[in-house]
């Protein structure tokens, strides 16, 4: 008779826990300028080695090498940097005022500032974002909307532009390239596709960009965006942060561990790269690389880009709980701004007294800005938009009904 074994299921565990240091060698690094460059218009196959390695171009000692490499204009170098600082500086202050009961709630991008930030450089004025709540870094950097109108939002004050209908952080700045952020996570790759899709039925030029985070590829939106942009040949770049946590769960739960989420893409026909995401240079390097292919009617391109998440997962989280407090200043891509940092100033185009000067310049502008935003009121002192405003921005022509009940809300607080 055969005796068969009971069936039994495996459950990935994170190599780190609150007192028990982590062990990064999961992570599977290449070294800086290994990975090769493949030309844009390498077959989707052909990317396969690149979906499981690392394109990395910033050294250890802060050098530039290999063949990502970008020609980058150190004054565009100066901008990145500056851009990554201005977005960790605006993380900071929101934490606090939320602590201070200013806001109601805040997320921050503590460590993956780079990823935003180089992206939105390598896109053109016209191109849609589908982000998710972690990449404030691409309107910090392109300036297109003032940190007074983000705070407002934050805020969901008096000139809050979405009236307090959105979760702070929750921005939408379609004169940006900034699609309304969609809480329920994954809905982004599906708009972005059927956005590029449409770009394309158009024959327009624009392309579309869309976020996700590690954790929630999981979810049926993930896959059936890849399909479609896979069929199609979508001109859209496909982000895939794995900034290693989903809230308190790792991110071999979403199945990161035996294979890599760069993989899923060129499984489904996708041409895919797997990127340090704290390496501005290689994130500017990949993003043109993807636009590029994109907007040349190459199709779309997955990238996974590996971070951390430095932070909480938001204000009501307490990562210490789940993960060793220390875990960040051990993660072997270290800090994107210092790595910046270090390859201007070798280059002669940084100091660290510009550093400072700069530190403090971006504090000051984000502390004036907190303080302008408040001047139209915030949660403290209920100044928000009316409960009328509510009826407003939703039909082009206001139903019979919905005037009917707007026209008794105001008789009732007459
Ligand atoms: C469809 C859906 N499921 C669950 C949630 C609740 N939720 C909000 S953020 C989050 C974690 C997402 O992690 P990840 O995708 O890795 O992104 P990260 O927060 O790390 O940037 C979860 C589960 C949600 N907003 N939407
Ligand atoms: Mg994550």
């Amino acid at each position: 008779m055969i005796q068969n074994k009971p069936l039994r299921l495996y459950v990935p565990e994170p190599s780190g826990r609150p007192g028990h240091e982590t062990d990064f060698s999961y992570l599977h690094l290449s070294p800086a300028g290994e990975v090769r460059r493949p030309p844009v218009d390498a077959s989707p196959a052909d990317t396969s080695d690149l979906a499981y390695g690392l394109v990395r171009v910033l050294d250890d000692d802060g050098r530039a090498v290999g063949p990502w490499a970008p020609q980058m204009d150190p004054q565009l170098l100066r901008t990145g940097l500056r851009a990554m600082m201005k977005t960790r500086a605006y993380d900071a202050r929101m934490v606090i005022a939320q602590r201070q009961k200013k806001i109601s709630f805040y997320m921050q991008c503590l460590g993956e500032e780079a990823i935003a930030t180089a992206h939105a450089l390598a896109l053109q004025p016209g191109d849609m974002c589908f982000p998710t709540y972690r990449q404030q870094g691409l309107l910090l950097a392109r300036e297109d909307v003032s940190m007074v109108e983000m705070i407002c939002q934050l805020m969901s004050n008096e000139r809050d532009p979405l009236k307090g209908r959105q979760l702070p952080v929750m921005y939408s700045y379609k004169r940006a390239g900034f699609f309304t952020i969609s809480g329920n996570l994954a809905t982004q790759f599906i708009q972005a596709v059927g956005w590029g899709m449409a770009s394309a039925i158009k024959g327009d030029t624009k392309i579309a960009s869309a976020w996700i985070g590690d954790g929630a590829t999981a979810e049926a939106d993930f896959h059936t965006a890849l399909t479609f942009a896979h069929v199609y040949r979508a001109p859209v770049i496909l982000n895939v942060v794995n900034n290693q946590w989903a809230i308190s769960t790792f991110q071999a739960i979403a199945g990161g561990e035996a294979s890599t989420f760069a993989a899923r893409g060129v499984g489904c026909g996708i041409a895919s790269l797997r990127v340090d995401g704290n390496d501005f240079l290689a994130v500017y390097a990949a993003s043109r690389w993807a636009a590029e292919r994109a907007r040349s009617n190459l199709g779309p391109t997955l990238i996974e880009w590996i971070t951390y998440r430095a932070g909480a997962h938001s204000t009501s989280d307490d990562p210490s709980r789940y993960r060793p407090a220390d875990d960040w200043q051990h993660f072997p891509l270290g800090d994107p701004v210092a790595r910046l940092k270090q390859h201007l100033v070798d280059l002669g185009a940084w100091s660290e007294a510009e550093h400072e000067a700069t530190k403090k310049e971006l504090e000051a502008q984000v502390s004036a800005a907190l303080k302008e935003a408040e001047r139209y009121g915030s949660l403290a002192d209920g100044h928000m938009a009316t409960a009328v405003s509510m009826f407003d921005d939703v039909y082009k022509d206001m139903p019979a009904h919905l005037r009917r009940q707007r026209d008794e809300l105001l008789g009732m607080k007459s």
